[in-house]
């Protein structure tokens, strides 16, 4: 299964042009509200170094040795307060949520769109406001479910041999991605576990709800429009960092601008990177040269526009992906015709050799003997975990 992440924001942050940027699908961008009717599904990269540079060899999948690897990016209706009541586009925002498996929130930093995402004079609208106005309408969608299904619930865990409230729990969530080992450790942080489901009060329910939310739906905060963005507003979003939160100043339309002129091959520049290169100098004009001069400044004190950073920190951080490349030749690091490290794949911090098989294929994974770390030819049982960046000889009978 494919990683999928939600851009999810109020109208006017920039998702589209984010989702746009990130996956240059052409997708529609104008500075109204409810832009995005339909959720945009497109695919994505994480940017990661390949190990062929360290190897001494050459692969055919990775560019200057940084190689990408696909992930799903789902441009989601623009929330609107009350979404959770129905109010604007708000089930088809919540239904888009439902299959991500963690969040890119796009806030305007700049602070030039309201609440409800109509464009206001930069700096008069302070951005934190609206963090907890997204996981709220989150947090009271998810409620909504639990108290509608609330009769049943208690039913289930209360009647003679009826089920435990976690299994019951991660049951009803089970489309949101939450498991019983997530309702588990949920209820027992909010002591709920050892409450009878009969003396729960709404805050109770809302504060399971919220928990539930924070762990199926991780989120990183996308300080976007950071180009025009007072700097206060930056260092308020980056304050959130001490609370817990993964905070990334970011531009989407500076993105876009560099991938638009990499493209055209104006300038060498490959996502997530410090600085780029102009190829022909003596194409451009005038303004296109102050245009990029300030771009790059952007970047060289940013480090990066920071969109590239996003998807990482989802990736990497919040769901805690390691990569690892199955080879099929583990001397020369290659699939059977020679193909040097033919394939990444983002697979769970804990995965073992087996759990590798089995993305490469179920039929492998029916029939996995055991795997070979390719570096150090060692042989590696079910046991061992697999580390970032392993190449992996899978041994199967088939
Ligand atoms: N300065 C600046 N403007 C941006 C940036 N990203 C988006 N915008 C502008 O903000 C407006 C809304 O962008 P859009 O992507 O359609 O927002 P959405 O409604 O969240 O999808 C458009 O006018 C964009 O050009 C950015 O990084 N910097
Ligand atoms: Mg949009």
């Amino acid at each position: 299964m494919a990683i999928m992440i939600a851009l999810a924001g109020k109208p006017n942050a920039g998702k589209s042009t984010f989702f746009k940027a990130a996956t240059l699908a052409d997708v529609e961008i104008a500075n109204y509200p409810f832009t995005t009717i339909k959720p945009n599904l497109g695919v994505s990269y994480v940017r990661t170094r390949c190990p062929c540079k360290e190897l001494k060899t050459d692969c055919q999948k990775c560019t200057d040795g940084e190689r990408f690897i696909a992930v799903e990016l789902l441009d989601v209706a623009g929330l609107v307060p009350e979404a959770h009541k129905g109010k604007g586009l708000g089930n088809a925002f919540l239904d888009d949520m439902r299959q991500a498996q963690a969040i890119i929130h796009v806030v305007d930093a700049s602070g030039s769109t309201d609440i409800e995402g109509n464009p206001v004079p930069v700096g008069s609208y302070d951005p934190l406001n609206d963090i907890k106005f997204l996981e709220n309408e989150i947090t009271m969608w998810m409620y909504g479910i639990l108290n509608k299904n609330w009769v049943k619930i208690s039913r289930k865990t209360t009647s003679a041999g009826g089920g435990r409230i976690e299994d019951v729990v991660a049951e009803q969530f089970a489309g949101l991605g939450i498991t019983d080992i997530m309702a588990r450790q949920a209820l027992h942080e909010l002591g709920l576990d050892s409450k009878s489901v009969v003396n729960w009060t709404e805050q109770d329910m809302i504060d399971l709800s919220d928990m539930l939310r924070h762990v199926s739906k991780p989120l990183v905060i996308a300080a976007n429009k950071a180009d025009i963005a007072p700097p206060e507003n930056i260092k308020k979003l980056m304050g959130l960092e001490k609370d817990g939160y993964k905070v990334v100043p970011c531009s989407g339309g500076i993105e876009l601008a560099l991938r638009m002129a990499a493209k055209n091959n104006f300038i060498d520049y490959l996502p997530g990177d410090t600085d780029f290169k102009i190829l022909n100098p003596e194409k451009l004009n005038a303004a296109q040269k102050a245009a990029l001069d300030k771009m790059r400044d952007f970047i060289v004190k940013n480090g990066g526009t920071g969109i590239q950073k996003c998807l990482n920190t989802v990736v990497f951080d919040l769901l805690d992906y390691i990569v690892a490349y199955p080879v099929e030749d583990e001397s020369k690091f290659s699939d059977k015709s020679g193909n040097v490290l033919p394939d990444a794949f983002l697979i769970k911090k804990g995965s073992n050799a087996k759990d590798l098989a089995y993305k490469v294929h179920t039929q492998i994974g029916d029939s996995f003997l055991f795997g070979v770390n390719a570096r150090t030819k060692m042989r590696l049982g079910e046991k061992h975990e697999l580390e970032n960046n392993d190449i992996i000889k899978i041994v199967s009978t088939k």
